[in-house]
């Protein structure tokens, strides 16, 4: 078939148009372009080869999954051995390299190295000849490893031709195959609703999905990936630092890691790695520890290699987020709304810096999943603030005597019987208000800074109360008197006189917050602002109906029954009429009481916020007259990120835009309030 001239331009050019713009995303994460607009470009590229097959060929962005399922993996041969990293675990080991080092090149002044994060994923090689991918090998055991290039072909972030007009004859590209955070809870989310497997994270998802025969399953996987060696380059000189070979790298159109950094002398480095170690939790991506690489190529020959080990380059590793330990029990713990949630109790362990004796196994349906025994050897899993979860259990340790943890019959706390609603993982605890377990969490939950703010009434003194039976609802908390509050372990006169002060300034509030206080289940503070905004007075509140209800904003089926539930019985109208009695009240709500004292400025929120939906954030900061955008650039006022971030904290840091913890954002919501 003769293809037109024209034809064959606009194929050209739209291949560079695909490739320009997937650089920009994925190697300078400065996307220029819509995904709606990208995919319409590749779409038309597609369009174009079905048409004229004959302009098909392997480096076109419409062939990243070409090839079928295959048998097996082929072997390949490393020309140039994968090597392993040294590890240190200390800042003395850190030392120590750097002081061998200095001694083998006897070199007195400080040493220059190349620094950045040490990436939790697979290391691959990749293969480019006259600019195209011509092969991609898994380390394997750092001689031969596997032939995976068609499953690397489905990596976006991978580019199937270099970019630029001096491409290297031939180039061989190290780094990590990695998986985002973001990815990795899709994925497993998705796994999850196919109840197909669940990985444990992001690495062994990166393992498994790369370990796929068949292409076009790695291709559905968030698989990424960053450089981080030249192993070998023809046709090009290869630059004389590593810093430089990693940017010759970028301008071929390959990631790096946006945190590379040039750094002089072992104290830049100790600096640089508390730093990392800082934003750890806060990286859109998990890191092991950090890579140090002394940068001058002269130096690294002259160093040369011990074993299977470049003597000039050190990984220097962070606690791990991981470990193994013993699971003594499990123990069932109830919530404000009665849920029972599975703890398990364990053999203290350090993980990730941190004593870790409890962890969550969040419900039974996950206990099944994970197949939990008591007495088990399990690997327990501590990453960014999230809470220590049980990940898997060790199954080769398992005793026939285990016990697999059964859900209680009863609650632990007052005996009332567990139910399970249909359709719902969690099993509830059914006494209401008769269950000391969930009234001390109504308790505490009322006193608590965003409600009531009740300033010296923690969750020991709550608990202390409940026990005594001083306290039954909230209401009897403005019933209680100086000898009683006196009387209460480590309380002296002073400070019951300030709780019953504290007590009393608390009677001064807002609709929201009294709303809010009331800890109806799934009602946050944004549902609560919204609600008092709405019905501006408890009284029409109390006897709006689920129809009326869903007409608020963010109120849907599910919160509307809620609430309704909520004021229809009759113990629940009852300590709020105490409540009144004793005197609570707020001034009349005005529509917009709220100064717009964030205008002008933009926020882009990321990650799971531990006390707001992204909805409730992004309204507490429109209601202060901010803008909330989805990208961050270099005139974002500030990045506001939870646990599991995306790319957008990367970006933050590397426009030296502010990131603000969740803590932070409160300051800032309490600040402009
Ligand atoms: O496994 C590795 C991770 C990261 C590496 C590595 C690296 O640089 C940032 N660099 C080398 C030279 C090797 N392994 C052998």
């Amino acid at each position: 078939m003769i293809v037109p001239d024209a034809i064959r331009k606009q194929v050209s050019d739209l291949r560079d148009q695909i490739n320009f713009h997937n650089i920009q995303y994925y190697v300078h994460d400065e996307p220029q372009v819509t995904d709606q607009y990208y995919d319409q470009l590749l779409r038309r590229l597609q369009e174009i080869e079905e048409q004229y097959p004959d302009l098909i060929s392997p480096d076109s962005p419409t062939q990243r999954v070409g090839a079928e399922a295959a048998q097996q993996f082929e072997s390949v041969e490393h020309v140039i051995p994968m090597l392993s990293l040294d590890n240190a675990f200390n800042e003395a080991e850190m030392q120590a390299f750097n002081k061998r080092l200095g001694d083998l090149l006897d070199h007195s002044d400080e040493l220059e190295y190349c620094a950045e994060p040490k990436l939790d994923g697979l290391a691959v090689s990749l293969l480019y000849e006259q600019g195209l991918l011509i092969q991609a090998a898994t380390r394997g055991d750092g001689r031969s490893g596997e032939n995976i290039t068609a499953n690397v072909r489905t990596i976006k972030s991978i580019p199937l031709k270099l970019a630029g007009s001096d491409i290297p004859e031939m180039l061989e590209v190290r780094g990590e195959v990695f998986m985002t955070l973001e990815g990795f809870n899709q994925l497993n989310e998705a796994q999850r609703l196919k109840e197909a497997k669940v990985f444990a994270n992001p690495r062994n998802a990166a393992a498994g999905s790369l370990r796929q025969l068949d292409p076009a399953i790695t291709a559905e996987r968030p698989l990424s990936f960053c450089s981080y060696a030249i192993a070998r380059i023809k046709g090009r000189d290869n630059p004389s630092s590593q810093y430089q070979q990693m940017h010759l790298v970028q301008s071929l159109g390959l990631p790096i890691s946006p945190l590379i950094e040039q750094l002089d002398g072992l104290d830049r480095c100790i600096d640089y790695y508390r730093r990392i170690a800082l934003q750890r939790d806060s990286l859109s991506f998990e890191i092991d520890g950090v890579v140090f690489k002394l940068n001058d190529r002269s130096q690294q020959q002259q160093a040369g290699f011990v074993s299977r080990a470049p003597r000039w380059a050190i990984a220097w590793k962070f606690p791990a987020q991981e470990v193994m330990t013993r699971l003594l029990d499990v123990e069932f713990q109830v919530g404000r709304t009665g849920a029972l949630t599975p703890v398990a109790r364990l053999e203290p362990v350090n993980v990730g810096g941190v004593i870790v004796s409890n962890a969550t196994l969040h419900n039974m349906d996950e206990i099944h999943r994970k197949d939990v025994r008591i007495g088990d050897t399990v690997i327990v899993r501590r990453a960014g603030d999230v809470i220590p979860e049980v990940v898997s259990v060790v199954q080769k340790d398992r005793q026939p005597s285990f016990v697999l943890p059964m859900m209680p019959e009863r609650c632990p706390v007052c005996h009332s019987e567990v139910i399970k609603q249909e359709g719902q993982a969690a099993y509830r605890c059914s006494g209401g208000l008769i269950c000391a377990a969930q009234r001390k969490e109504a308790i505490k939950h009322f006193a608590s800074r965003k409600a009531l703010d009740i300033d010296g009434l923690g969750d020991k003194l709550v608990e202390q109360m409940v026990d005594l039976q001083m306290i039954q609802s909230v209401a009897d908390l403005y019933t209680l008197t100086l000898e009683q509050v006196s009387s209460l372990e480590r309380m002296a006169e002073k400070s019951a006189n300030n709780l019953l002060q504290a007590l009393e300034q608390s009677k001064r509030t807002t609709l929201a917050r009294f709303i809010y206080a009331l800890g109806i289940r799934e009602v946050g503070e944004a549902t609560a602002e919204a609600l008092a905004t709405h019905y501006q007075t408890l009284e029409r509140l109390i006897q709006s109906d689920e129809d009326d209800l869903m007409q608020v904003d963010d109120v849907g089926p599910v919160v509307a029954h809620n609430i309704a539930h909520f004021f229809s019985r009759t113990e629940n109208q009852q300590i709020i009429r105490q409540l009144l009695d004793a005197g609570l009240n707020w001034p009349d709500v005005q529509p917009s009481d709220i100064a717009k004292s964030l205008s002008g400025a933009t926020y882009v929120i990321t990650g799971t916020l531990a006390k707001y939906s992204r909805t409730e954030a992004s309204n507490f900061l429109k209601q202060r007259g901010a803008k909330v955008s989805s990208s961050v650039s270099a005139k974002t006022t500030a990045v506001i990120a939870g646990t599991k971030p995306g790319s957008k904290v990367d970006k933050a840091i590397k426009l030296n835009v502010p990131v603000l913890t969740e803590e932070d954002f409160e300051s800032l919501l309490e600040d402009t309030e």
